[in-house]
């Protein structure tokens, strides 16, 4: 299975090792002693099923800011899936039209606000953790607008054993998912080609590198392929914050990933 991170041991030195291990080898980890209150993690859960749930017209008003940011209706290629999106997360403007396109309460917009904050505030974190396992000691995050993903997918009993969301990987540097505490079906591949079961533990999160993470680490870190499958006839949800890449220029290695045996992999 999936190395965890214990993010209260995240400044010893072990524990920053297993952190390059596992973004060497799988481009993904479990994420557990965050910092993240599972009462919000669970109040988010019931707001994000709450919005999911509104008719087809309201949730087509969240419509895209940049590629595949808003409501995506299911599909011929992915049918049982739909899902909400919002970019950028820090943006209070573009989470204030998301609300109003959804109508969504006063308390709603407080659980999504809050949220926001802690996941992009978490992403931060691990993004620096990361680099720190390189070695890089200077890398920060914080400006590194997110994009937001609610996803919902209404597994039937015909869906059973069928794909919810295909085999892909995040194009962003780093995912932070909150995954169904009851309904598993996520799977990530090894670096042996074969599928991973990722099963539900209640109160993690899971993180998830994806392409500008192998692009900005030199090809050190690998970005995680995965997909969702339908193991039961139930519905299935989950929350992700994508944190993408610098608003500030282009994608590069740091100097200090570029040696005589490294060279530059991608030309920014
Ligand atoms: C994605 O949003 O990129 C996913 O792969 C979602 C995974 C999940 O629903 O657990």
């Amino acid at each position: 299975s999936i190395p965890v991170i214990d993010l209260e041991k995240i400044s010893e030195e072990e524990e920053c090792k297993k952190v390059r291990e596992a973004c060497e080898k799988w481009g993904c980890f479990r994420i557990i002693n965050h910092s993240i209150p599972e009462t919000l993690m669970t109040e988010m859960k019931r707001v994000i099923g709450t919005l999911l749930d509104l008719p087809i017209e309201m949730k087509k008003r969240n419509i895209e800011v940049i590629a595949g940011s808003g409501y995506m209706a299911p599909s011929k290629v992915n049918p049982f899936y739909e899902a909400l999106g919002l970019y950028d997360l820090a943006s209070s403007q573009a989470l204030f039209e998301f609300c109003n396109q959804l109508d969504a309460s006063p308390h709603q917009r407080q659980v999504m606000e809050t949220y926001g904050k802690a996941t992009h505030d978490l992403a931060v974190i691990i993004g620096q953790k990361m680099a720190q396992s390189l070695g890089i000691l200077c890398a920060d995050f914080e400006d590194w607008p997110c994009q937001f993903r609610i996803n919902k997918y209404n597994f039937t009993p015909e869906a059973v054993g069928s794909l919810g969301v295909q085999l892909h990987t995040d194009s962003g540097f780093l995912t932070i998912l909150q995954d169904d505490i009851n309904v598993g079906g996520l799977e990530v591949m090894d670096s042996s080609g074969s599928f991973v079961p990722i099963p539900p533990l209640p109160g993690s999160l899971l993180a998830n590198l994806g392409d500008i993470a192998h692009v900005w680490s030199n090809g050190r870190f690998c970005n995680v392929k995965h997909r969702v499958q339908c193991k039961e006839a139930t519905t299935r949800l989950s929350i992700a914050t994508f944190m993408l890449a610098s608003r500030k220029g282009n994608v590069e290695a740091p100097t200090e990933l570029v040696n005589h045996d490294h060279h530059r992999l991608y030309q920014p």
